[in-house]
């Protein structure tokens, strides 16, 4: 069975956008340090065992699921800055586009925003969960730009018998009408601590758990400032929790403008909203 490409957290940042580019997917091993992880464990742990099974078909029956991640843990600043995921996403979506005004030719760099933060423990008895494309929330056509970038951070060693994202690579190149099938994904095989990045495009989803013990992801995703955010960071995170992260990330959660001119707040950067006094 043809794998992953596995990369380690110091690789060249424009090898692993070209392995996106033709993958759609990649795994970054040992991308989170052990403290933050055990941070993360400490301060999101104990919320899965206050949630329900998420009970529907997508979400899954033996699935819990937790959100609003911002808003529970200060601890995710060193994930989503991390150079290997925030780099690939800025690279691949941050292109300029080009208008003009008048008679001004003007390029315009799109803003990046954190779109959906999710723990998802599969518990075992889960069956499969259908192949999807996550940018189909945003109704993409394909082949086309990419306007998401997600990450899947292993909080628990994932395989191929207890779910571990099942991933079509170069599926991203695919157009609308070929359909998925479950011979052509590959399981993600990662140590805790490592994660899986992909490409909205890419057709995945959670892998089914037929081992004794459940297995633990943390999913962030970036998405076009464009979009909608799939999780609604603005009702998700209250802004005394905004503030406890550096300014980038406060941008990243959408109190950012994204040009030529979306998202003003008094027709004024919305980032004064969670600046320091
Ligand atoms: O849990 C996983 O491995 C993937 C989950 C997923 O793709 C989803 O819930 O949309």
């Amino acid at each position: 069975m043809p794998e992953l490409t596995r990369v380690k957290p110091d690789t060249d940042l424009d090898d692993v956008v070209q392995i996106l580019e033709e993958d759609g997917a990649v795994i970054v091993e040992d991308l989170v340090p052990d403290d933050v992880l055990h941070r993360l464990w400490a301060d999101l742990g104990p919320s899965l065992g206050d949630t329900e099974y998420c009970g529907d078909w997508y979400n899954g029956v033996r699935t819990r699921r937790v959100s609003s991640l911002f808003a529970r843990t200060t601890g995710l600043t060193p994930v989503v800055t991390h150079p290997l995921f925030l780099g690939p996403a800025r690279r691949i979506m941050q292109r300029p586009a080009v208008m003009w005004m008048g008679r001004s030719r003007i390029e315009m760099v799109p803003s990046i925003q954190i779109s959906i933060t999710q723990l998802i423990q599969i518990h075992p008895g889960q069956g499969r969960q259908p192949l999807h494309r996550d940018d189909a929330l945003h109704l993409n056509r394909h082949p086309g730009p990419t306007t998401r970038v997600q990450l899947m951070v292993a909080m628990s060693e994932f395989t191929a018998a207890n779910g571990g994202t099942m991933v079509i690579p170069g599926s991203h190149h695919w157009d609308d009408e070929r359909a998925p099938t479950t011979a052509e994904a590959i399981p993600t095989e990662m140590a805790a601590g490592s994660g899986l990045i992909w490409l909205g495009g890419v057709y995945h989803g959670g892998g089914a758990n037929t081992a004794a013990t459940a297995r633990t992801g943390m999913t962030i995703a970036y998405d076009l400032g464009n979009l909608r955010q799939e999780e609604n960071q603005y009702l998700a995170v209250p802004r005394e929790a905004v503030r406890a992260y550096p300014e980038e990330v406060r941008r990243l959660l959408g109190y950012d403008r994204c040009p030529p001119g979306l998202g003003w707040y008094e027709m004024d950067d919305p980032y004064h909203l969670v600046a320091d006094d």
